[in-house]
């Protein structure tokens, strides 16, 4: 039986990878920060396949105990700060963890678990605002924010690690990938959640967006750059990419996307398209979620992770959306715990 770390064991891809490896029969050890993991009741279930380890990524002595306490084989390096809009206001705290926390896990491995196989998330936001369209392995970056910028710190760490000390570090730049596991503050979640509460008629949203106001509040969901454009893919076909790079022969990098280019407005009309209704009677563009400057248009050239890793998109653009919407549909009609005392 294979054992896999997995760093961000409550995010996103951290979920979904777990569960990917589960299935195959892995031993799973999940590291995460104790409250993180304790808040999460619905991902308990999924917790109780695995063995958690408690641990922050801006502490080099929790990352050595991890790896001295159970020597894994592989290791899949998720926890980051991961959101570029908010990483603005949170520069410190984003190079701390997204480009320190990186690097304070190759040390570790190289000290104490030299021989395990790592894979580690680099992203598209690397290439910042593109130099060439679309991008492939060998695109130049040119980094747009500082969650961008620390990415890059991390990505090239990495580098400097495989060549320095032979260590098996494969780097995944992955383009934007969602799921109904999406935070709230990404913008496919903001849009699910509204198309959801355009269908059911709900014109004040019990969730908050990045600002702590209600996702969709007199009957309006409040977005920032209409014109952004993004290549969106399914996570859990990205993940299934993580996996296949740490199989792979050597350690390399790939680009991992589904190399088709959409904007913000055509998310919005696919979306609420599928509840039958017409986006432009229910988003705004807000000033406030514009960003200093903008990543873009990213758009993958994913021909190498499909020649040598054999790794396509299966899941279309379409069909996440609709597991998207229809998630929060659910949530939506679900009732929410009892109200605190006030
Ligand atoms: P999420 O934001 O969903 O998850 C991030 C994870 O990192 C969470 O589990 C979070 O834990 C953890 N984390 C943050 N800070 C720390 C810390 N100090 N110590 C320990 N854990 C920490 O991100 P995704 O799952 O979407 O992304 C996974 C990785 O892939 C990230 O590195 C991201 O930057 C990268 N990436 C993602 C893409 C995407 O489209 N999803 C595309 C390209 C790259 P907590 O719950 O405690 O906050
Ligand atoms: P991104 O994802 O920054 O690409 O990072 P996000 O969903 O936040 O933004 C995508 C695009 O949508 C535009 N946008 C908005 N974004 C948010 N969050 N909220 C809004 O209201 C809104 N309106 C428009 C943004 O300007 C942007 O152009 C994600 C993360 O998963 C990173 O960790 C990962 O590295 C990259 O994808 C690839």
């Amino acid at each position: 039986m294979t054992r896999a770390l997995i760093t961000g064991i409550t995010g996103q891809d951290g979920v979904l990878l777990a569960q990917n490896l589960l299935d195959r029969g892995y031993e799973v050890i999940g590291f995460g920060r104790r409250p993180s993991v304790l808040a999460r009741a619905d991902l308990h279930p999924l917790f109780r396949r695995l063995t958690l380890f408690y641990g922050d990524a801006a502490n080099s002595v929790d990352l050595a105990d991890a790896l001295l306490h159970h020597q894994p084989e592989e290791l899949y390096n998720l926890a980051a700060q991961s959101a570029p809009g908010a990483s603005w206001a949170q520069s410190l705290d984003t190079g701390e963890i997204t480009a320190m926390g990186a690097h304070r896990l190759f040390e570790a491995v190289r000290r104490f678990a030299p021989k395990c196989r790592l894979y580690h998330a680099s992203s598209s936001e690397m290439f910042g605002t593109v130099l060439e369209s679309p991008q492939n392995e060998n695109t130049p970056f040119n980094p747009a924010n500082p969650y961008a910028a620390a990415k890059v710190y991390a990505h090239q760490m990495a580098h400097v690690y495989r060549r320095s000390y032979g260590m098996f570090i494969a780097c995944g730049i992955l383009f934007n990938h969602e799921s109904p596991l999406r935070r709230m503050n990404f913008l496919t979640q903001k849009v699910a959640h509204g198309a959801a509460c355009a269908k059911l008629g709900i014109g004040d949203s019990p969730l908050l967006n990045e600002e702590g106001e209600p996702v969709v509040r007199g009957g309006k969901l409040a977005l920032g750059n209409l014109d952004a454009a993004r290549d969106w893919g399914h996570a859990r076909d990205y993940v299934e990419a993580m996996r296949r790079m740490v199989q792979h022969r050597q350690p390399d990098d790939f680009v991992v996307g589904t190399g088709k280019l959409r904007t913000v407005r055509d998310l919005c009309q696919a979306a609420y398209g599928y509840v039958d209704k017409d986006w432009r009677d229910f988003v705004t563009s807000d000033p406030r979620f514009l960003r200093p400057s903008e990543t873009g248009p990213t758009v993958a050239d994913a021909s190498k992770a499909q020649r040598e890793l054999d790794w396509s998109p299966t899941i279309s653009f379409d069909a996440m959306l609709a597991e998207m919407v229809d998630a929060q549909v659910a949530a939506l009609r679900t009732p929410l715990p009892a109200a605190l005392p006030r």
